[in-house]
């Protein structure tokens, strides 16, 4: 027979699914129901090799759910709102719109191409009104529960993107899109209470056994729970200081208290103060993010005022206006110790303030400390008066029992978390639906008004919002008052579009953002596939959009994806031409062991790095799917390494991958009816399937890959039989979510009624599972002498036997029986002469 021929066969098959409704899942179907995802795509030209890693990955499982007789929901859509196609659209001056719904239509088609077990029928983009108008409607069910407010805040502001960014999106104090450095500008925007939800979302993490650890852990971090103390410091003015401390343990190691420049103390002394103001000043040019200030020079100003210790009211403390300290966490005060504070300690040292360590570091008791290093490890208290030789956490508690007592402080719990600014001066967005109104405020907009579409005609010749410069889109009437009002003009941060989509797939009615009972039937996601690079924004706000509606009583699910999978990415080498510029692997080619460009330059090979447009070290999937067939790609992305590491694309790995799929093919085809048993081949045909099984359940797709290798080359070399036959038949199944293309093909040449799609996966007998044949060695006198093989289970004396008369044994032995013989069943025989 002739060649598998991919073209022909993915072409075919693929559009018998699509006709089929093959993948359609059934919302009230019998089955048991299995929910797989992976993070959907931003529509921004093409598909790219981590697109088909991660698609794969997601789409083997799909595959492998149906087999094993689950309804599956395996859907589709994009990510399809944010700056790039407003950029596209200032560049090229081709509509956002326009723009974007032509990379979709791309990129659908790159997709439809490699096969995958898509529910297209649930397909949506998240700038198309149905979508959007939904959101809206979501949005102002937040804002009548008091989940969305609007307030004036300091907020990272973007110079080049001209728009605001969350802190999530301020990377090393650049904007993560625009790598601009990021201002600092007040502005009235929309915050949705995500801290209402700070202690439910760290706790939540205990119940995801099934994320990687890694991510759990970031998620904590950034919400950044931390136990301690507030209380006050009376002031030599008079008022008082509310500080925010979680180590009350040191309070004897004080030597001064800080506020931050914001702090009204601060404000107030600026009024009479130039010094000062222009202090302040300086403080504010500066970063935003608690990790710029971590690392930028501490500097202080003494404000003259000084704080009376809680326990000792002859103890007076300088108060400083501080650069470290920020304004919106704890309460925008501080005492430092800087014996045991770092960058108290940094402080201190700059500005000769005392340093007095109050927690022995082992045998040091001594109140002078020597060094620049703050020690902040455990210990016993010493210099401490009632404290001292308490350990640290008794000694915290301690101190938070006296403040209570005394009426000076309380125990609480802080979060680095803030609430989320959702609000964005940019017009490929969803618009906010609220209308403010001189006479009324901030009014939503009716929900049967909904949605707000995004208006058609603008431009984008000048930098800002072009909603906002639309000459009639913002001039309604208050649908309060009727008097006349403004639109809002910004629009929401593309991560509100993403935290719920996994909703709207689950269910889609036309007239509300979903069905509870039918999202329900669905929900939580089983497997969730994505990059790493989501672990905190979009997992994050997910999380938070699935327990508000939670509160609000939409939705009964607590957690939106209670399995998460994080991929590896997809490397290839790099490459430089003799001028130090990058090159395509399409521009090189091989010339006695090396590379030189097409015209014969030398060139330079460069590190694997992640595929990426800068390094041109990328591989267009489409042409890799003309020349070898969806099957081979598919195969060769989930094979050479595990799917949680990198990936490094190579023409070797391709090409073995497109080999094997015509091994398969060869199998196939070669196959007549054939007679007999194959013990050996049957065994190995039952402990490839539990194998493979179990490895795909795992997510370990390359296991799983050379499971089958191994018995496709057993399959290979064995005699025909039934058994042989029936070998094939269950490496078609197996092979069939990987390569599913090849597996139709080969079903339908077996014979077999309907799709290998619809087929179930092959059940597997445990009896066979085990060996039945053991090695067993055979000693004398403690020394290896010769193996038997035998039956599992045989009895003692054969196996006696058996050793006495293996042929080494009996010339060592020479003829003398034995003085004693131990037997370990299956194991061992020591015959001790
Ligand atoms: C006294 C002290 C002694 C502190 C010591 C630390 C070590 P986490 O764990 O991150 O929550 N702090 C409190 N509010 C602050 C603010 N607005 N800006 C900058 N720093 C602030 O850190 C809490 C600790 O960070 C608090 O405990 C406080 O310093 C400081 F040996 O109080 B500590
Ligand atoms: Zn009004």
């Amino acid at each position: 027979t002739a060649r598998f021929n991919p073209r022909a066969a993915d072409a075919r098959w693929q559009k018998v699914w699509a006709e089929r409704g093959t993948f359609h899942a059934s919302d009230d179907s019998p089955k048991p129901k299995s929910y797989v995802l992976e993070m959907f795509p931003y529509p921004s030209g093409r598909i790219h090799m981590g697109h088909v890693r991660n698609y794969t990955m997601g789409d083997v499982l799909a595959r492998f759910r149906r087999m094993q007789g689950m309804e599956v929901l395996h859907p589709m859509g994009w990510d399809a709102f944010g700056m790039p196609a407003e950029n596209a659209a200032m560049e090229k001056g081709v509509h956002p719109g326009t723009w974007t719904r032509a990379n979709i239509a791309t990129m659908r088609d790159q997709l439809k191409s490699l096969g995958f077990a898509l529910d297209w029928s649930r397909e949506l983009a998240t700038c198309e009104p149905e979508y959007y108008g939904q959101e809206q409607a979501l949005f102002l069910d937040l804002f009548e529960h008091g989940l969305v407010y609007r307030k004036e805040s300091a907020v990272n502001w973007d110079p080049v993107d001209q728009t605001v960014l969350a802190n999530e999106q301020v990377i090393d104090g650049r904007g993560w899109r625009s790598g601009a450095l990021v201002e600092k500008r007040k502005l009235s925007q929309w915050f949705l209470k995500i801290t209402d939800f700070a202690d439910e979302l760290i706790d939540g993490l205990q119940t995801l056994e099934h994320w990687p650890e890694k991510v759990r852990l970031m998620q904590e971090n950034w919400i950044g729970r931390s136990q301690g103390l507030q209380f006050r410091f009376a002031l030599s003015s008079g008022g008082t200081v509310e500080v925010f401390t979680t180590r009350p343990d040191t309070i004897f190691g004080a030597s001064f208290v800080a506020v931050a420049a914001d702090h009204p103390i601060a404000a107030a002394l600026a009024e009479t103060n130039p010094a000062a103001a222009a202090f302040i000043a300086e403080c504010r040019a500066g970063g935003t993010t608690a990790a710029e200030l971590e690392t930028a020079e501490k500097k202080g100003f003494d404000t003259g005022l000084t704080a009376t210790h809680p326990f000792d009211p002859e103890w007076r403390l300088p108060v400083h206006i501080a650069n470290f300290v920020l304004m919106d966490y704890g309460t925008g005060a501080v005492f430092g110790v800087p014996a045991h504070d770092q960058r108290d300690m940094d402080f201190a040292r700059k500005y000769g303030l005392p340093v007095t360590r109050v927690v022995a570091d082992g045998d040091e008791t001594d109140p002078v400390f020597v060094g620049d290093t703050a020690y902040t490890g455990p210990g016993r208290l010493v210099n401490s008066r009632f404290l001292d030789g308490q350990e640290v956490e008794a000694a915290k508690r301690l101190v938070i029992e006296r403040a209570e007592a005394g009426g000076w402080g309380q125990g609480t719990t802080v979060f680095r978390l803030r609430d989320w600014g959702v609000s964005r001066q940019r017009y490929w967005g969803t618009p906010i639906p609220i209308i403010h109104c001189d006479h009324c405020g901030a009014v939503p907009v009716p929900k049967d008004q909904l949605p707000v579409v995004l208006p058609e005609d603008v431009s984008f010749d000048i930098p800002g919002n072009p909603l906002d410069r639309h000459p009639s889109w913002k001039h309604v009437d208050c649908p309060k008052c009727g008097a006349k009002a403004r639109r809002e003009t910004d629009t929401l941060d593309t991560f509100v579009d993403s935290s719920w989509y996994f909703i709207r797939f689950a269910s889609q009615p036309a007239d509300r953002p979903f069905d509870k009972a039918v999202a329900e039937s669905w929900l939580p996601v089983g497997q969730y596939i994505g990059g790493v690079e989501h672990a905190i924004l979009h997992l994050l706000y997910a999380r938070f959009w699935t327990r508000a509606l939670a509160r609000i009583g939409r939705l009964d699910v607590k957690e939106p994806f209670t399995g998460l999978f994080t991929q590896g990415m997809v490397t290839h080498e790099t490459y430089q031409g003799p001028d130090g510029k990058w090159l395509s692997p399409d521009d090189i080619e091989k010339r006695d062991g090396g590379f030189v460009t097409r015209d014969g330059q030398p060139v330079t090979v460069g590190r694997v790095e992640k595929m990426s447009k800068s390094k041109k070290n990328v591989i267009d999937p489409t042409g890799i799917i003309d020349a070898y067939g969806a099957d081979a790609v598919r195969w060769f992305v989930v094979s050479d390494s595990p799917p949680e590491r990198d990936l490094e694309w190579s023409v070797n790995g391709i090409e073995g991958a497109s080999r094997f799929v015509n091994r398969v093919w060869r199998l196939v085809t070669a196959m007549d009816a054939a007679t007999g048993d194959d013990e050996a081949l049957e065994r190995r045909r039952n402990q490839t399937i539990a194998g493979v099984a179990a490895d795909i359940e795992a997510l370990a797709f390359n296991k799983a890959i050379a499971k089958l290798y191994e018995f496709t080359g057993a399959v290979e070399k064995a005699a025909p039989s039934a058994a042989r036959n029936m070998a094939i038949r269950t490496l078609v199944l197996l092979v069939a979510p990987m390569m599913p293309h090849l597996a139709e093909e080969a079903w339908a040449l077996l014979g077999e009624d309907g799709l290998v799609a619809d087929a179930a996966w092959p059940a597997h007998d445990p009896a066979l599972l085990v060996d039945d044949q053991v090695t067993i060695a055979v000693q004398v006198n403690g020394k290896l002498r010769d193996t038997l093989t035998v039956a599992r289970g045989q009895a003692r004396e054969a196996v006696e036997a058996l050793a006495l008369a293996a042929p080494n044994v009996a010339r060592v032995l020479d003829g003398k029986p034995p003085r004693k013989v131990i037997v370990v069943p299956d194991r061992l025989v020591n015959l001790v002469a």
